[in-house]
């Protein structure tokens, strides 16, 4: 038996924690804090059995999938105007853990 652990933004956790229940995964959702930005974000603890790692992970990642978003940023000066600037930033992404489990246990 595994145990993933994968930290995810908070947006996309949601996304995933549905798509791996629907899949029939168990998740277990922590309210985590990123030790280097000290923002928000979620880890979710799914435990499973070795062969259905490749599964969760693939769903995980359909979920988290790396991409860029506009986001407005303070107004800036543009063309002869004051205007809000949209900055493109990249989002998404999952850090993954899979560790062995050695006992599991539900009394
Ligand atoms: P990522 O590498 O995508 O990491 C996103 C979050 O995943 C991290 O949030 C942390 O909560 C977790 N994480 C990643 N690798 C980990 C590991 N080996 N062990 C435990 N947890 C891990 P933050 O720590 O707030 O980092 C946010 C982003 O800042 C990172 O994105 C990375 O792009 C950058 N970063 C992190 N540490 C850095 C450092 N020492 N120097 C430069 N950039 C750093």
């Amino acid at each position: 038996m595994k145990l993933i652990l994968a930290i995810l933004s908070n947006e996309d956790s949601s996304t995933a924690n549905h798509l791996l229940n629907k899949n029939g995964f168990q998740v277990t959702k922590l309210a985590t804090t990123g030790g280097f930005l000290r923002a928000g974000n979620t880890t979710l603890m799914i435990g499973c059995e070795d062969e259905q790692v490749e599964e969760a992970m693939g769903l995980i990642e359909e979920s988290s999938r790396k991409r860029t978003e506009l986001v407005p940023t303070a107004a800036g000066y543009d063309m002869g105007r004051y205007m809000n600037l949209p900055m493109e930033v990249q989002v998404g992404g999952a850090t993954i853990f899979v560790l062995d489990v050695e006992q599991f246990k539900k009394v």
